[in-house]
């Protein structure tokens, strides 16, 4: 049975030439900086960025949390977005691993109010803690895929200059973000101190994320990697797709949000369905269950006989995400699916 697998874009395989690069990459031992393929891969991501220097990690987690561990000390306080990855999917890295503690701000659409951030600032106070850093999403996960426009992050970075506090954004879909407002990477993150994304996301790369900003951040966070035991060796075998996802990935994303287009309308016709509006859709879909109807670990149960796999956020919430290894035939078909399983259990007026 052929499988249709909207639960997220990590999902993506890697392409033949990622296959063919990894083969022939040249490699050495990254620890000793030796390995030219991840060497190229960090200089053409600072370069794309308009950054000074990168560094590449296993993961977007590890990214957020080499960054966020860069950039403050125990006790200090991180603004965060309440429905942000870094808050509420990094397994309290932050506390954890950093000793630090978020101050979440309401982030319904994806972005906090400018006030409300500027009052969380904290200010010179024996009891407060220090407020380290502020992070923003682009584009934002649980906010439904939006694309924050370049407008709003220069907004909050005015802010963060104001105080002399670090812009850190969780960049793990950017390119998507870039394509959606048709705005160029370094130009959507001119303002912000650093950023991470992802390659193994939409760019379909199977493995790893980079880390974005100035050279002595960049070094700092390069011995935070070591100390987490992300130093790794002949890394270059899993850079050389990120350098195809870089050089080759990127313009095709428009497809993917062509595609998340489609599924929202034709899912805004089913009985029993609520499709959640986004002032700029990406690449994800989310859709709320009408008590009526049937709920969505017993939709993903349906679904998953007919060999579609959507992901169940909660009871009454789904996410579905497009990505290149689903086609438009395939997101008709899943849509098709979605409407008879609601739709011929529907309890609802
Ligand atoms: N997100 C995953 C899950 O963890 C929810 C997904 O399927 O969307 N930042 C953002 C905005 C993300 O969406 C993710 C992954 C990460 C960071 C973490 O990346 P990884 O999975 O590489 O650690």
């Amino acid at each position: 049975m052929k499988i249709i697998d909207l639960r997220s874009d990590t999902v993506t395989l890697p392409t033949d030439e990622m296959r063919e690069a990894m083969m022939k990459a040249k490699v050495g031992d990254d620890v000793y900086r030796e390995d030219p393929t991840v060497n190229e891969l960090e200089e053409l991501a600072a370069s794309i960025f308009n950054k000074e220097a990168a560094l590449f990690v296993v993961s977007g987690t590890m990214a957020n949390q080499v960054s966020i561990m860069t950039y403050t000390q125990r006790g200090d306080e991180v603004i965060v977005g309440k429905n942000s990855h870094i808050y509420n999917y990094e397994v309290g890295a932050m506390a954890a691993l950093s000793g630090v503690q978020a101050f979440p701000l309401n982030d319904e659409n994806g972005m906090f109010s400018l006030d409300e951030l500027e009052s969380a600032i904290r200010s010179e106070n024996i009891h407060f803690p220090k407020t380290a850093l502020i992070t923003l999403e682009n584009t934002h996960n649980r906010a439904g895929g939006v694309a924050l426009s370049k407008e709003y992050i220069d907004e909050v970075a005015n802010i963060a200059d104001k105080y002399g506090i670090p812009v850190y954004l969780d960049g793990a879909r950017i390119f998507n973000a870039c394509i959606a407002l048709a705005v160029s990477p370094a130009k959507m993150v001119e303002r912000v101190d650093a950023l991470m994304f992802c390659l193994s996301k939409g760019l379909s790369a199977p493995i790893g994320s980079v880390i974005v900003g100035k050279r002595d951040f960049i070094e700092r966070a390069r011995k935070m990697r070591k100390r987490l035991g992300g130093g790794m060796r002949q890394a270059g075998v899993i850079a050389a797709c990120g350098i195809v996802a870089l050089n080759k990935m990127v313009d095709r994303l428009k497809e993917d949000h062509e595609n998340a287009e489609l599924l929202a309308k034709e899912l805004s016709e089913v009985k029993g369905i609520i499709v959640e509006p986004v002032a700029v859709r990406t690449n994800m879909v989310y859709f709320m269950l009408l008590p009526g109807a049937i709920d969505a670990p017993e939709l993903a149960k349906r679904l998953l006989e007919r060999g579609i796999k959507i992901g169940v956020v909660s009871k009454r919430r789904v996410r579905l995400v497009t990505h290149k290894d689903v086609l438009k035939e395939d997101v008709i078909e899943a849509a098709k699916a979605i409407k008879e399983v609601v739709e011929s259990t529907w309890r609802g007026e």
